[in-house]
């Protein structure tokens, strides 16, 4: 159902449920949430990678079938798992880069904008098709998508339940890059490494920085941004990057 393996700092995590287009169940959001749980705080992990097996789904939203028949209890937990998830993606303190590597639709869809980083191999297609099932969107979408691409792309894309292609998602701002489907899974691990050879306080603060401010007005963004800025200096790794530029040397940071 899940493949994980740790590369280099980096917990690759791959979704495989073929049979189904990698759709989300509860079974598989629980394993999502113990994987977090178990490398969020682990020195080994600098950066997650979030993909789907194969070349035709990332995931193809949440589960259809299993929704049909669910009780408005697990309905509930279901829908609690699933935003507990995206929170805990979002907030972590390391990087998840999503690799989608083919259909990302509805809950797929918001599983990924709950990442920091999105790229697409050229054959993805993304979509938020609950309108044409009945439903809205359950994981964050209607909230993500407009903060990602701007109100008029978030209500075509919702209202519509149309799927587009990676161009269109690049176009918009929804994925920052493309690349062969091939290369997908390498070309995030280079952003991942790149990531990893930076200080991981200031990848904390920048996350942070950026999560909690995104809400506020910019006056009140502006003055928790001095505020981790303030924080960052009481860190080591602000003397070894400035020291190493001085230097002309690259920096080996040491997280202290
Ligand atoms: N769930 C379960 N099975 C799925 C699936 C899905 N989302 N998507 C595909 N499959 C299954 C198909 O049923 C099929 O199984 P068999 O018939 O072979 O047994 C198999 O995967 C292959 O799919 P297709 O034969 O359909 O493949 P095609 O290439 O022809 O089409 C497709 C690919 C992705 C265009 C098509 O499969 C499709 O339209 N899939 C459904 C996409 C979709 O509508 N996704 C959004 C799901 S709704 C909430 C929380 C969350 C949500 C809502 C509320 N709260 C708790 C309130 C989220 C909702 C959603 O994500």
């Amino acid at each position: 159902m899940i493949k994980q393996y740790i590369e280099d700092k980096t917990c690759v995590i791959k979704i495989d449920r073929p049979k189904y287009l990698n759709a989300l169940n509860i079974e598989l959001l629980e394993k999502l949430k113990e994987i977090y749980l178990k490398y969020q705080n682990s020195n080994n992990v600098r950066t997650f990678i979030l993909t789907g097996h194969g070349d035709k789904a990332f995931i193809a939203g949440a589960d259809i079938k299993s929704m049909y028949s669910m009780s408005k209890h697990e309905a509930h937990s279901f829908s609690k798992l699933g935003n507990d998830l995206t929170l805990q993606i979002e907030n972590c303190s390391k990087p998840t880069i999503c690799a989608i590597n083919g259909f990302a639709l509805g809950g797929g869809c918001e599983l990924a904008m709950a990442c920091h980083l999105r790229v697409a191999s050229e054959n993805a297609v993304f979509g938020q098709p609950e309108s044409g099932l009945g439903l809205i969107p359950g994981f964050g979408g209607t909230q993500r998508l407009p903060r990602l691409v701007g109100l008029t792309n978030a209500y075509k894309i919702l209202l519509s339940g149309s799927l587009i292609k990676s161009q269109q998602a690049f176009n918009i701002g929804l994925v920052s890059d493309i690349f062969e489907q091939k290369n997908l899974l390498n070309e995030a691990m280079k952003i991942a490494s790149n990531i990893n050879s930076k200080s991981s306080n200031a990848t904390k603060y920048i996350i942070k920085s950026v999560n909690e401010g995104i809400s506020l007005d910019i006056s009140k963004a502006l003055e928790l941004e001095t505020l981790y800025f303030k924080k960052i200096f009481e860190h080591e790794d602000r003397k070894i990057g400035i020291s190493s530029f001085l230097q002309k040397k690259e920096p080996k940071f040491s997280g202290q």
